[in-house]
Order: structure tokens, then C-alpha cells, then sequence
């Protein structure tokens, strides 16, 4: 029985899938928040903003603090995520509404992955990974996309809230399109279509930088042009709402099978207009006010998950894409009402830094069945999320898949105290943790650029090697680089031995 039992393993294992014994398959709802810093959730100190729904879900489960996006901006850390490849290696960097697709389709992807172990996939949310192959046609299917990539379905917005175009994408087309009113969109060159923000500025519901002045929409200015799509145009004061009636109908259609949902939500990145249920639900403003917006929709994800049964076994992967930011683009006076409140709790620096701030996110890590309430320090990054959910279900990782990501199943269960022994750090220069220890390569030109420098962001350039141990000055503050430069040359061998990687 025994032999048997055995032989029937080692089949399963062979075509991909192995018994529950050894593997299990909750559903896996990964809610990721856009630009929402370490400090700005109450269990991590927030002051300024309460967020009741993301703390229960902290005190059901394991909250990280040490657990890291894989890059201090948006694609970047999107693309690790999804492909465990580190951005570099494919030249990831922010990305506008008509780029292509980034990911090879040929990888297998997180998704893949997943749809292999026997799960149904979805996105719902922010994409911001490109659609198409560089011409894009908004009026038909917009192809590849995230079906091409391993999603059965998808809701998007296509690339940031405040690009064009600024309409939602179902299953990769345009939502409530007319067909009498084509959509085109222009990076470059402005389109007779909707007024732009430097000729109208009195028609603007939040004032801005230059960036982000072209075509209005809703009363926002966007960064490019855009024509066309009158009635497919979102509101966007009603995309939490949206996004999260999308999120629930995926989970009901699949509350059957496994499923994995990658819930992308659009706040708290700016344009930040809260709907009016929110609209002074904080003491910092609309950056505050998104924040409670937020809080509200993992309160309705957790709240349908109660109503379906299956709070108990999903897994719950609660976190941010990049660092915080104050002022990135629109006057929304977040700098000027934040008070007390500390966005990056006590980290330095924020989005595009590389400084911790800039990829230490606010982590939680929830699932009731399996899964001990408690907190955890161990050093992880979000690039390790595919091997280690590929532990979790039994697949196996064939050759070229993930090849950054390392798995620490036991450590994001709570069950192992340490994980990654060193931590590669990409921003607009890189950094590497080892331990307690943080080192920040540095630049041959450490100029801060205007467009940083603007928004009052302190990126961690330096034409000197800077090292500091977190330990003792969490907050980045004293350079050691020069009492250690052994380990100061050890740590930059390692970073070219990263960097050297294609
Ligand atoms: C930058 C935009 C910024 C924001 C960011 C993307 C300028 C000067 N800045 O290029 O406003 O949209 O891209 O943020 O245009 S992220 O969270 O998606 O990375
Ligand atoms: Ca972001």
C-alpha cells in the first residue's frame, strides 16, 4: 500500500501536482496598494488616518516588518512580482498608458503558475505592466495582455490614474465604449479632443505640475493626450467602488475552485480624489482621506470572503508597491496637512529612494486555517512571493523560471524567524541588504535630477559608498562605510555579482 501510495505521489509529481498531504491550495488574495507607505496603517503607528480593517487583518495574521517591494516604483516592482525576475534585467522603469506589454509572454509567470497548480486567475486594478505590442488600438481587444501572461480574467486600469486613457478594460477591452466615438491616445503630440490642462486650468479640480498637464478628464489633468471614448471615460471618485464590485464578482463566480486574485488597487497613488464618503475621514487631506478609502476596500474584500465561508482558508497577502510620497505631482496639500503622521514610519526616504523607505512596505500576511496571529522580521522581498507560493502548491520551478525568486513559504507563514540572507534594493540607484546591514552603491554623477528634487525626495545618491547599520540607526543617518570597508567591498562584489546577471 505503502509502494502505491508512493507511485501514485511520484505521478502526481511528475504531471505537476502532488497530494494535499504535502501541499495545499488556499485561495490567495494578494491586495496591493499603490504608493502606500510603511507608517501609514495604525498597527505601523499611523496617526493621521485610521485604517480598522487592515489592522484587524494584521492582528489576525502576521505583519512584516522588514518585507520588501522588489523596487521603489510602480512597473519595476510590479514586474518582479509577477515574473520573479528582477526589473533590471528587463530594463523596467515607469511606463505611460500606450507602452507595450513588458513581460516576454513566452515566461511562465506567477499566474501561470498558479493556473498550473489548478487555480483560476485574476486581475483587478491597476496593470501598469503595458498593453499591446506598441500600437495600440484601444477600439478593439488590446492584445497581449494580461490574459497572454497567465489571467483568466481581467478589470483594469490600464497604466496609472493619472494617464491617459482614462477608461477601465474588461477581459482587455475598453468598458462602455462607443464605436462612433473612437479612442486615440498620444504621448507626445496633443490631440483635438478633450481641453488640456495648460490652456483650461480654471476647469481643474486639483491644481499641478507641468508633468501633468494634458488632456482633462473628470476634471483632472493627465500626463499624455487623449481622444475620443466620451462614454467609456471612468469617474474617479467611484473607482474604489468599482474595483471592488469587480473584485467580489471574481471571487463569486470562482468560490468553487481555488482561485487567485491580484487586487491592484488604485489608491492611494494621486490623482487622490476620495469619493465623498470619504471626503474628511482624515485629518491629512485627500492623501489621508484615500488612505481610509483604502482601508474601507480590504474591509469589503474581507467582508465578502466572511460571506462566502472562505475567510478561513484564503490567504490574505496584504501590501504596497513602492515607498510613499508626498508631493508627486498634484497639489493636494499632503505635505502641508500631514502633521504628526509619519508615511514611512520610521524609515528614511519614500517612492524612488533607495533609502528603506523607498521598498519597505507595510506587509501582512493573513490565512486563519493555517497561518498563527504574530509579527515576523524576516528579511523578504515580494520578488519571493512566486517560489514560495509554488512551495505552497506543489509546483515545481522549471529551468529560467523565476530566477530571482527565492522560496521562504516557511518564513511568510510565520513558522521560520529569518529568510533572505541578502536583499537587492533597485531605485534610481541600488542598495543591498545583508542582515542588518545596508549598503547604497554609489553614483558616478550623484546630481539629484529636478524632477526629484521637486518633490522633495531624497533618492540616496551619493558618489561615496554609504553604509549604515540598521540595527542601531534605523533611520539611515550615520554612513560607517568608512569603519567597515571589508564589508563594504564584500557587499558591492555582491551587487556586481547581481548586476552582472542578464
Ligand atoms: C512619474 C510621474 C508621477 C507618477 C509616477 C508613477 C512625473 C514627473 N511623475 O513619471 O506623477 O505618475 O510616474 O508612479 O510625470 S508609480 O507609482 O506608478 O510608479
Ligand atoms: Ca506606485
Amino acid at each position: 500500500m505503502r509502494k502505491l501510495t508512493f507511485l501514485l505521489t511520484l505521478a502526481l509529481w511528475c504531471m505537476g501536482e502532488t497530494t494535499n498531504a504535502q501541499t495545499d491550495r488556499p485561495n490567495i488574495v494578494l491586495i496591493y496598494v499603490d504608493d502606500l507607505g510603511f507608517g501609514d496603517i495604525g498597527v505601523n503607528g499611523a496617526v493621521g488616518v485610521k485604517t480598522p480593517h487592515v489592522d484587524k487583518l494584521a492582528q489576525n495574521g502576521i505583519n512584516f516588518t522588514d518585507a520588501h517591494a522588489a523596487a521603489a516604483t510602480c512597473t519595476p516592482s510590479r514586474y518582479a512580482l509577477i515574473t520573479g525576475q528582477y526589473a533590471f534585467k528587463n530594463k523596467a522603469a515607469i511606463i505611460n498608458g500606450d507602452a507595450p506589454l513588458i513581460i516576454d509572454t513566452e515566461m511562465r509567470t506567477l499566474p501561470d503558475m498558479l493556473k498550473d497548480a489548478g487555480y483560476v486567475t485574476g486581475v483587478v486594478g491597476k496593470w501598469h505592466l503595458g498593453l499591446g505590442n506598441g500600437n495600440t488600438n484601444w477600439n478593439e481587444r488590446v492584445s497581449p495582455g494580461p490574459q497572454e501572461v497567465g489571467f483568466d480574467y481581467s478589470f483594469l486600469i490600464p497604466a496609472t490614474g493619472d494617464r491617459v486613457p482614462t477608461v477601465y478594460l474588461e477581459n482587455q477591452r475598453v468598458v462602455g465604449l462607443d464605436t462612433n466615438d473612437p479612442i486615440t491616445v498620444d504621448y507626445t503630440t496633443p490631440l483635438d479632443g478633450y481641453p488640456i490642462g495648460t490652456e483650461r486650468p480654471e476647469l481643474l479640480k486639483q491644481h499641478t505640475d507641468r508633468q501633468h498637464l494634458g488632456s482633462i478628464t473628470n476634471g483632472i489633468s493627465r500626463i499624455g493626450y487623449m481622444k475620443g471614448g466620451e462614454s467609456a471615460l471612468w469617474v474617479d471618485e467611484d473607482i474604489p467602488f468599482v474595483l471592488t464590485d469587480k473584485a467580489s464578482a471574481f471571487m463569486e463566480t470562482n468560490k468553487e475552485k481555488p482561485f487567485f486574485l491580484f487586487f491592484s488597487l488604485h489608491d492611494i497613488h494621486q490623482p487622490r480624489i476620495a469619493h465623498i464618503n470619504f471626503v474628511e475621514a482624515s485629518s491629512m487631506g485627500p492623501r489621508g482621506d484615500v488612505i481610509a478609502q483604502m482601508d474601507w476596500c480590504v474591509g469589503q474584500v474581507m467582508g465578502k470572503l466572511e460571506a462566502m465561508g472562505l475567510a478561513e482558508d484564503t490567504m490574505v497577502i496584504f501590501t504596497s508597491d513602492n515607498g510613499p510620497i508626498l508631493d508627486d505631482g498634484y497639489l493636494d496639500y499632503a505635505r502641508e496637512l500631514v502633521g504628526e503622521h509619519k508615511p514611512a514610519g520610521p524609515f528614511r526616504g519614500s517612492k524612488y529612494s533607495v533609502h528603506e523607505a523607498g521598498t519597505r512596505m507595510p506587509t501582512i500576511v493573513s490565512w486563519p486555517k493555517r497561518i498563527q496571529a504574530g509579527t515576523s522580521r524576516a528579511l523578504l522581498s515580494q520578488v519571493d512571493l512566486y517560489a514560495s507560493l509554488a512551495s505552497l502548491t506543489g509546483q515545481r520551478l522549471g529551468k529560467g523560471d523565476a530566477p530571482d525568486s527565492e522560496d521562504h513559504l516557511l518564513a511568510w507563514l510565520g513558522e521560520k524567524p529569518t529568510a533572505r540572507e541578502v536583499l537587492f534594493q533597485e531605485a534610481y540607484a541600488y542598495g543591498l541588504r545583508m542582515g542588518n546591514y545596508k549598503y547604497i552603491m554609489p553614483r558616478e554623477n550623484a546630481e539629484i535630477p529636478q524632477w526629484i528634487a521637486l518633490k522633495f525626495v531624497d533618492p540616496g545618491f551619493s558618489e561615496e559608498p554609504q553604509l549604515y547599520d540598521l540595527a542601531v540607526d534605523p533611520g539611515e543617518t550615520r554612513n560607517i562605510a568608512k569603519e567597515f570597508p571589508k564589508l563594504v567591498q564584500e557587499m558591492q562584489d555582491k551587487l556586481n555579482e547581481i548586476l552582472s546577471e542578464k
